[in-house]
C-alpha cells in the first residue's frame, strides 16, 4: 500500500463538520443516557435497537445503502464507481458498558458516518465502496463474550457458537439477536462474511498518553492479548448462626482464597499485566446463609502471548488448591491473542495526520477492539483520539469536539486513498 496522501483525500477531510459530528454523538449518547451523564446501551437491548433505528434513519435520509447481517452487524455503504471492488470499511460498536460513557465505540461509528458525509460534501468519487459498520456486542458486558459481531464477520467464530450464551438478565443471546433483527425486517441482508480491502477503526484512547503529550492523534500499532474466564465454586448453603466452621463448605471463602492466589499469580513488578475481577455472583446472596455458589469473572491481559498462556496453565492449579471442601468449574469465555497491525496501514494513518497538519504518536492499545478480529480478515488498523484523563468505562468519559473532528478528518483522508487503491 502507498502512503502519500492525495489532494482529494485532503479535500474530503476538509469537509468534515465538527458540529454535525458532535450533534450525532450527543443524539446517540441520549439513547440509553443516564442521569449521571453516562450511558447504558447493552448489546441487543431495546436501547441498542433504538440507536440502530436512529442511525438507519440518518443513513437512509442521505441515500446510503443500509444492510444488516445475521450477527446484526449494521452496514452503511457509500457506493464506489466499481460496485464489485472489495470495500474499505470503518466503524466500531454502539453497545456500551452498563455504566459506560458517551464515546467508547460510539465515536468510531459516528466518525465513520461523518467520513461518508464529508466525501459527499467534497463531491468526490472513490473506486471502491466505503462501508461504515456498527459491530454487534463488542463490550461483552451483557453477554459474557466480547466482539461477537466482528468475530463472526472475520470467520473466527461461528455465530451458532454464541446463540446459547445467557446475559446477566437471563436473556439468551439468540433470542435477543432475533428480536433485534426483527426490528428491521425490511433491511437488506449482507452475507455473514465477505472480503474487504482494509478496515480502519477510530476510537478514544481510553488511556492518558495523547492528552499528556498534547497530541490529537495516535496511529495504533497493536492490541494486547486478553483472556476472560468465569470461575465458579460450589459448596453447601447453611445457617450462618448454627453451622460450625469445621463442617462448612463455604463457596465465598473458596472464591476469596482463589482471588488472593490469582492476585499473587498476576502480580507484576513491571505493572504490565492487567488483572481484574469485575463481576461476582453470590448465591443465595443472603447475610445469614452460607454461600453455596459463587461465580466471579477474571479478565487478564498482556502483550506477550506466551506469558498469557503460561498464566492460564497455572490458574487451574491455583483454583483447585483454593477450593478446599468445595467443587469448582472454570469456563474460558474470551480468548484474544495479541495483534499487530500492518506497518504500511499504520504508516498511512500517520501520513494522513501529517498531511492535515496534525501531530501523531504511535501507540499500542491496552483495550481490545473489533479491529483485533477485523485484522483476521483484512489489513486493519486504528486511529486514537485523546479522552479526558484517559478515563473510559465510566460515566465521566469525555472527548473534546475538536479532537473528535480531527480524528474524523484523518479517518476520511485515509479512507479516500484506501478506496482509490
Ligand atoms: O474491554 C475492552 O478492552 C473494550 O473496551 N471492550
Ligand atoms: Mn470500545
Ligand atoms: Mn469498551
Amino acid at each position: 500500500m502507498k502512503s502519500e496522501v492525495s489532494k482529494i483525500a485532503c479535500d474530503a477531510a476538509a469537509n468534515v463538520s465538527q458540529d454535525r459530528l458532535w450533534q450525532c454523538l450527543m443524539d446517540l449518547a441520549a439513547v440509553g443516557g443516564l442521569p449521571d451523564g453516562g450511558v447504558c446501551r447493552h448489546a441487543l437491548s431495546p436501547e441498542d435497537i433504538e440507536a440502530r433505528a436512529m442511525l438507519i434513519g440518518w443513513a437512509e435520509s442521505r441515500g446510503y445503502e443500509v444492510s444488516v447481517d445475521e450477527a446484526a452487524n449494521l452496514w452503511v455503504r457509500r457506493r464506489g464507481t466499481h460496485r464489485d471492488a472489495e470495500p474499505v470499511i470503518a466503524g466500531s460498536h454502539m453497545d456500551s458498558q452498563p455504566a459506560g460513557g458517551k464515546f467508547d465505540g460510539a465515536y468510531g461509528v459516528l466518525a465513520a458516518f461523518e467520513a461518508l458525509q464529508a466525501m459527499d460534501a467534497a463531491g468526490i468519487e472513490t473506486r471502491r465502496p466505503v462501508d461504515m459498520v456498527a459491530w454487534t456486542n463488542e463490550e461483552g458486558g451483557r453477554f459474557d463474550r466480547g466482539c461477537t459481531g466482528s468475530s463472526v464477520w472475520s470467520g473466527d467464530m461461528p455465530l451458532e457458537d454464541y446463540l446459547n450464551d445467557v446475559g446477566v438478565d437471563g436473556v439468551r443471546f439468540g433470542d435477543a439477536l432475533r428480536a433485534t433483527l426483527e426490528a428491521t425486517p425490511d433491511l437488506p441482508r449482507r452475507p455473514r462474511s465477505f472480503a474487504a480491502h482494509a478496515y480502519v477503526e477510530p476510537h478514544i484512547e481510553q488511556g492518558p498518553v495523547l492528552e499528556a503529550n498534547g497530541v490529537p492523534i495516535a496511529a495504533v500499532t497493536s492490541i494486547q492479548g486478553v483472556r476472560w474466564m468465569n470461575i465458579e465454586f460450589f459448596g453447601a448453603a447453611g445457617h450462618a448462626g448454627t453451622t460450625p466452621h469445621a463442617v462448612r463448605r463455604d463457596a465465598f471463602q473458596a472464591a476469596h482464597r482463589a482471588v488472593a492466589s490469582l492476585n499473587s499469580l498476576m502480580d507484576d513488578p513491571n505493572d504490565v499485566i492487567r488483572f481484574t475481577v469485575g463481576r461476582i455472583v453470590v448465591e443465595p446472596n443472603s447475610p445469614n446463609t452460607i454461600p453455596e455458589r459463587v461465580l466471579f469473572s477474571i479478565d487478564f491481559r498482556h502483550p506477550d502471548k506466551a506469558l498469557l498462556n503460561e498464566k492460564c496453565r497455572v490458574i487451574q492449579a491455583s483454583v483447585a488448591e483454593a477450593a478446599g471442601p468445595c467443587s469448582f468449574n472454570i469456563t474460558p469465555t474470551t480468548h484474544m491473542d495479541p495483534t499487530l497491525f500492518p506497518q504500511d496501514l499504520v504508516d498511512r494513518i500517520e501520513a494522513s495526520a501529517a498531511a492535515l497538519g496534525h501531530g501523531c504518536l504511535r501507540l499500542a492499545s491496552g483495550a481490545f477492539h473489533d479491529a483485533l478480529y477485523a485484522a483476521k480478515n483484512c489489513p486493519s488498523a486504528m486511529i486514537f483520539i485523546p479522552c479526558r484523563g484517559g478515563l473510559s468505562h465510566h460515566p465521566d468519559e469525555w472527548a473534546e469536539p475538536a479532537h473528535c473532528a480531527i480524528g474524523a478528518a484523518v479517518l476520511t483522508a485515509t479512507l479516500v486513498d484506501l478506496a482509490n487503491d
